[in-house]
């Protein structure tokens, strides 16, 4: 018996090809519209899809193969006799072959000028029907939903007349996580539109971006997915202009620098280790932006992960050329830039990544896993401005110290927690990260700060539970605070400072990052 497949694309890619090595190998092709346009034009013979349904394509198409005898078609067992007759009785031919791909909902919902009436005509409902009849019934039949695969079966079929059950259940193990991941995508279009803030169910469509070598270590396995709705200011979207292929430690780690340069909008590189910043410099030029930054550690900034947030000139490019740098991400390079920093530096990782505040998606949730589960927070883009700040102390900043104050302030949220930063007005002087006691960061932060301690500022991300972080830090001769405060103690740490006539602010709001 002649075998039929059946036929019915968006994405008329290969199709053609696909087709007339159908018909050579003896198979009958039955198609709905535009496909069948298609093959027509090309000079392959079809079977129109109202010939078999005994119905036209209707309603604008959203009717053209939601019919018994399609599905019963598809369906069908072929090892049950019950199934067998019933495709007799109601004149039913079974279909072994199906090739569907789907109405591209998720190019519509990209398109910047898209309208609700638009995406909603791209829900496509008979394709995934077809797609799924399919593959449940893969025992028998074969489901293609990506032209990759059309290689490959038609190889199969020339060689022995059939797929092998094995091929059959991997190309419907593929339809199965393509139905769900375009329904998934529906389902976060319409979650979106309607406000949903805390859907019960999470619908995560992600692509795969890049198969890694490993992850955190070569131990562990990995894989870097992207969101299928691009956010603008990611390192999912930076492209890569030298080097080696990112990692996923880079990726981490590029993320990270990418978050802290966002809050800076003067001329700013920002040098990150292990995701913590280790050098933050802001100036009137990214040349000297450059400078301050690499000043601040110019040790731990060795095999460090750089962001600007201008272009690369070729001055700013000698300077970090002259040393180790794991990758450079900036909006911009100098075509003498590039060549300067290429030079004998194949592995160095240069990313371009436009720079756009405004762009960057605050409304992206960010994610941490856990064992058996995911926890989901908005970003913590809250930024405590002067004007939000009170001064609880008898001495109040200079001019000088609120802008160092300020500067300390946006540097501390990116450090991980206990997280302590030391400043001045344009660079960090001592970071003191990650310590399972605030005052352990605060020596950590002092000592690195070291001989450069004059006019410095110390922010910390969260409140003092005791006086004597105070007491470090006056030692230390620093002269103004930033915290949040809100511990029960916060009298203590007022006391201690008035006593050493420490300038002390409070900004109501504590940036914790673990
Ligand atoms: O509007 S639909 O959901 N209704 C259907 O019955 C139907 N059957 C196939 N869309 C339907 N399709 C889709 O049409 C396929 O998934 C494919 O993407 C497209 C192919 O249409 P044409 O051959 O007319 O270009």
């Amino acid at each position: 018996m002649t075998r039929r497949a059946l036929i019915s694309v968006s994405d008329k890619t290969g199709i053609v090809a696909f087709a007339e090595t159908l018909r050579e190998l003896g198979w009958e092709i039955i198609s709905t519209g535009g496909t069948k346009t298609a093959l027509d034009a090309a000079g392959v013979a079809t079977i129109a899809i109202d010939d078999v349904t005994g119905f036209p394509e209707m309603m604008d198409g959203r009717v053209k193969t939601l019919h018994p005898k399609i599905h019963g078609g598809l369906l069908a067992r072929r090892d049950l006799d019950t199934h067998v007759s019933a495709m007799a009785e109601h004149d039913i031919f079974p279909i072994d072959l199906v090739v569907v791909n789907l109405y591209p909902f998720k190019e519509t919902i990209l398109k910047p000028d898209v309208t609700y009436a638009d995406a909603v005509e791209n829900i496509d409902i008979g394709g995934p029907s077809m797609l799924r009849s399919a593959a449940k019934n893969h025992a028998s039949v074969t489901v293609v939903v990506d032209p990759s695969d059309y290689e490959g079966v038609l190889s199969e079929l020339a060689e022995t007349g059939d797929t092998t059950y094995e091929s059959r259940q991997k190309l419907a193990a593929k339809v199965f996580r393509h139905t769900a991941a375009y329904d998934a995508l529906i389902a976060d279009y319409f979650t979106a539109q309607v406000g949903v803030q805390k859907p019960e169910k999470l619908t995560l469509t992600y692509d795969l971006k890049q198969p890694m070598r490993y992850g955190e270590n070569p131990q562990q396995d990995a894989d870097f997915y992207e969101a299928i709705i691009p956010t603008d200011y990611s390192i999912a979207q930076a492209k890569q202009l030298n080097g080696k292929e990112l990692s996923f430690n880079n990726i981490r780690d590029a993320d990270a620098a990418i978050r802290i340069i966002r809050d800076f909008s003067a001329p700013t590189v920002v040098a990150l280790k292990h995701m913590n910043p280790c050098g933050i410099g802001s100036a009137e030029t990214i040349e000297q932006a450059w400078d301050y930054a690499y000043a601040s550690d110019p040790v731990s900034i060795f095999g460090g992960i750089i962001v600007l947030n201008r272009e690369v000139d070729a001055a700013t490019a000698e300077k970090m050329h002259a040393i180790f740098l794991e990758i450079i991400i900036a909006p911009s390079y100098s075509d003498e830039a590039l060549k300067i920093l290429t030079t004998k530096k194949k592995n160095l990782r240069i990313l371009q990544l436009d720079f756009d505040q405004q762009k960057a998606s605050e409304l992206q949730k960010e994610f941490t896993g856990v064992l058996g589960g995911l926890l989901v927070q908005n970003q913590d883009t809250s930024l405590e401005l002067v004007s939000d700040w009170e001064i609880v102390t008898k001495r109040q900043p200079t001019e000088t110290e609120i802008k160092a104050l300020d500067f300390a302030w946006r540097s501390v949220k990116y450090v991980k927690s206990n997280g302590i930063i030391i400043t001045n007005d344009h660079q960090t002087l001592g970071v003191g990260p990650g310590q399972t006691n605030r005052v352990g960061s605060v020596k950590i932060a002092i000592e690195q700060a070291a001989d450069r301690l004059d006019g410095a500022v110390l922010a910390s991300d969260a409140f003092f539970p005791f006086a004597d972080n105070v007491e470090e830090i006056a030692k230390a001769g620093i002269k103004a605070i930033i915290q949040p405060g809100g511990s029960v103690r916060d009298q203590d740490a007022i006391d201690e400072a008035n006593k050493n006539g420490i300038a002390m602010v409070f900004t109501g709001a504590r940036h914790f990052r673990h």
